[in-house]
């Protein structure tokens, strides 16, 4: 608790251009916590080289990310908006947790067998280690709840679990965190491969659906859709393509599975494809447009950066002080 608030803590990592994966997914539901928790929404440049990236893309990719979290509605004068790479108390217990994770464990991370397959070149410790450095973002301001994409619950379970065994031996250390699921939204998939996520890293630009896309791209994206041979809107097995986008139109326009199925009753599957095209670019103008005018004021991105490093470094410092106390060390 901060001030009698709960405690919400979620982070994005800057590998990518964002999608409307990660908006349906976690971004448009942190603003949803703004007014009732205490939240921490962190852009986690750590996590980010478990995979090789490009020193200048990074960068801008870091700044893009802030940006977007304050263009999708969240204040930083409310919410505490900051870099992982800022506050050094991340790594310093995520080491700690380090020596309470097990191989095993990692060893089951559904992420970790993923990347490790996409980068054969690159399986390094980081990427193996990065749920033990994600449990420390979480456990480092006592949150209560985490607002994730399904993709994140396995790391949120281990999350859990570190913190109860650590609870274990040295008692009321830590909260131990809640995943909460978006209602719809928490697993948005490819345009191309509706079976799988849809990916910020993909290759296929196609595939994917960026927040910063424009209205023609978006529109083409979604003409372009892989979909099924049967004709008609409903949701049903087998119908990955279809379910998808009948999941995203859902999350863009507010109305359920039944009234998009008598919406488009009789019609084909390409006027059901621009209405998606059209639902989305709609929802996203007024985040771009925000977006456009955060993005071109560095100066207030980086005081943003500072005022939310030192508020999360305040909070941070009290918890890691009291893991050190408890585990024993010397703190001078
Ligand atoms: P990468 O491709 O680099 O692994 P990513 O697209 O999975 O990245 P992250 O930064 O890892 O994006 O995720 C940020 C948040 O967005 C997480 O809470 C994650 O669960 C959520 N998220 C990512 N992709 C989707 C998706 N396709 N559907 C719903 N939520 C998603
Ligand atoms: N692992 C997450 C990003 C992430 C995160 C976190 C999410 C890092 N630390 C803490 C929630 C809470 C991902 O890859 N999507």
């Amino acid at each position: 608790m901060i001030n009698n608030e709960k405690i919400c803590f979620s982070g994005v990592q800057p590998s990518g251009n964002l999608t409307i994966g990660n908006y349906l997914g976690a971004i448009q539901n942190f603003s949803r916590y703004s007014e009732d928790y205490k939240c921490f929404y962190c852009v986690v440049d750590n996590h980010a080289i478990t995979v090789r990236q490009v020193p200048a893309e990074l960068r801008r990719r870091t700044y893009e990310t802030l940006a977007l979290y304050m263009a999708c509605g969240l204040d930083p004068e409310k919410n505490t908006l900051y870099v992982q790479s800022h506050v050094p108390a991340h790594t310093d217990l995520a080491w700690i947790l380090n020596c309470f994770t097990g191989f095993g464990e990692l060893s089951r991370m559904t992420q970790f067998k993923d990347k490790s397959a996409r980068h054969a070149d690159n399986i390094n410790a980081g990427l193996f280690t990065y749920p033990a450095l994600m449990a420390a973002d979480i456990l480092l301001y006592q949150t209560d709840v985490v607002p994730v994409g399904i993709d994140q619950k396995q790391h949120l379970e281990l999350a859990r679990d570190i913190a109860t065994r650590f609870n274990q031996l040295y008692p009321d250390t830590f909260t131990i965190p809640t995943p909460m699921l978006a209602k719809s939204g928490a697993k948005i998939n490819s345009l191309a491969d509706p079976t799988k996520k849809m990916s910020k890293s993909d290759e296929n630009t196609n595939a994917v659906v960026y927040i910063l896309d424009d209205r023609d791209t978006i529109i083409r994206k979604f003409k372009r859709a892989v979909t099924d041979s049967d004709t008609c809107v409903r949701f049903a097995e087998g119908k990955d393509g279809i379910n998808n986008l009948m999941t995203i139109y859902s999350c863009f326009t507010g109305k359920t599975i039944e009234e998009i199925e008598r919406e488009f009753e009789g019609q084909g599957y390409g006027t059901f494809k621009l209405a998606v095209g059209e639902a989305c670019a709609d929802a996203l103008a007024p985040v771009q447009q925000r977006y456009n005018e955060i993005i071109s004021d560095k100066a207030f991105l980086e005081a943003q950066m500072k005022k939310g490093a030192d508020e999360a470094s305040y909070y941070a410092r009290k918890t890691l002080s009291k893991v050190k106390r408890k585990l024993g060390f010397v703190q001078i």
